[in-house]
């Protein structure tokens, strides 16, 4: 057909036009095949060719040095978006912040942390009574006990104080490994109008409606150290208490003193009286008129308190000291050992204390907790000179850290040195091995068996 169409002679052309145009294609084939095999081939190449190349890249001292550089100053500079340098990117690029979608709540109404709840523990306990899995006592005296903490959502607003945060919940995690406690950092802010110091009561709220199963909540400071890794809280004490603070009674109930009690390390039972007290204890938390208004009543009603917007230690003083009849009774203010531990009188003594004294006391001999009140390790400004505050947090960190590091056989330096030593020789016979603050296996650790 095609004949009859161009002619007998004119089809013979095409075809040896076609065949010419195959050699050709293969030609070319094989040249790519043969080129890839020696000059490499990219991101296509062989996971061998791949690693080669990186190599290359990454060695400074490589082969193809030379004509690297070459074909680097070539290059245009690359995009800033494009950077791989962590150390000149700004971490504000990726923060995004939606904001705006806040439901606006009517300020005329109350504020109040959530709907009205007035028989949990009627509920908690028929709770626990279906759940027999998740006992609200974990042993003899020993209650189940979830360490609550947390930071900001945000980067801290210097360059060291995420470091410091991972120290803290480090020391906060190794305290409760060895006491058989529950841990809870958060990072979200669950009310935005509860921000700041006031964050923490909406936190509790929802936590302790969420786990029946927690007898004890252990609220404490992302700027408070477990100092004393062998000290067991008395829980016995507690048996007919539902909050324990550090704290003493004069302070709080006759002068109204604002220091007279501690809100950075705080024990709270999971019971109605605990919603209550939180009630009463959030009024003056909504940031604005309300928490502005409500420091100026505080620093007229309580003894040395500065002018500033109202805080939830000030309040909680202020809400005993007016109504020590109503919450009085269940309230524990501890001062037979440090709770919480203000630092300025604690970190000038560690020495002293490793002299004469031993872990497992807690007190003045040897604290429980180190808190660093004013030092604001994740802010910008504190109440206290930074390498102060930065180098006796180091030295707090270490001193608890030394009782960890003891049990494998090891101690830091001294108290400033991140650096380590080992204070015993390895044995062959490793279970032998007995910690000298008992802290590998402590009875306070150990977990009831159904037997
Ligand atoms: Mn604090």
């Amino acid at each position: 057909m095609l004949d009859r169409c161009l002619g007998t002679r004119r089809v013979r052309q095409i075809q040896r036009a076609v065949r010419h145009g195959m050699v050709t294609f293969m030609c070319l084939f094989l040249t790519v095949v043969v080129l890839r095999g020696t000059i490499g081939a990219g991101k296509f190449g062989t996971p061998e060719q791949d690693y080669n190349e990186i190599r290359e890249r990454f060695s400074s001292r490589g082969r193809r040095v030379e004509p690297h550089r070459v074909l680097e100053e070539a290059q245009p500079e690359p995009d800033s978006n494009q950077s791989n340098n962590y150390a000149t990117f700004d971490i504000s690029k990726i923060l995004v912040d939606e904001g705006g979608d806040e439901e606006k709540r009517d300020p005329n109404k109350p504020y109040s942390l959530g709907p009205k709840i007035s028989d949990w523990d009627e509920q908690r306990a028929e709770w626990l009574r279906k759940n027999p899995n998740f006992p609200n006592f974990i042993g003899p005296n020993k209650p189940r006990v979830l360490l609550v903490t947390g930071s900001s959502p945000k980067p801290c607003e210097n360059p060291v104080g995420d470091h410091y945060l991972l120290k803290s919940i480090k020391n906060k995690i190794d305290y409760c490994r060895l006491h058989g406690i529950e841990i809870f950092y958060n990072m979200a802010l669950l009310d935005a109008e509860m921000a700041g110091f006031w964050a923490k009561l909406p936190l509790i709220r929802k936590l302790l409606l969420s786990h029946p199963e927690v007898e004890f909540l252990w609220w404490m400071d992302s700027d408070a150290m477990f100092t004393d890794m062998a000290f067991e809280v008395p829980w016995e004490r507690y048996k007919d208490h539902n909050f324990v603070m550090h704290g003493w009674n004069e302070m709080v109930y006759d002068q109204k003193n604002w220091i007279g009690l501690n809100t950075g390390s705080f024990l709270l039972r999971n019971t109605q009286w605990a919603l209550d007290i939180l009630d009463a204890w959030a009024p003056m938390g909504p940031k604005g008129k309300v928490r502005d208004e409500a420091g100026k009543v505080l620093t007229r009603e309580l003894k040395d308190r500065p002018v500033f917007e109202a805080d939830d230690q000030s309040a909680m003083v202020y809400l005993l000291a007016t109504q020590r009849e109503l919450w009085g009774e269940k309230v524990y203010l501890e001062s037979a050992y440090y709770l919480h531990g203000y630092w300025g009188i604690l970190v000038d003594r560690y020495e002293e204390m490793i002299e004469n004294y031993h872990p497992g006391l807690g007190d003045h001999r040897w604290p429980l907790v180190t808190h660093f009140v004013g030092c604001k390790p994740c802010g910008k400004f504190g109440d206290y000179p930074v390498e102060r505050c930065l180098k006796q947090m180091d030295r707090a960190y270490n001193f608890g850290d030394n009782q960890i590091l003891q049990i494998y056989g090891f101690t830091h330096k001294s108290l400033g040195s991140r650096r380590v030593k080992r204070v015993r020789n390895e044995t062959s016979n490793p279970l032998e091995v007995k910690d000298e603050l008992g802290l590998l296996h402590p009875a306070f650790k150990a977990v009831k068996t159904s037997s």
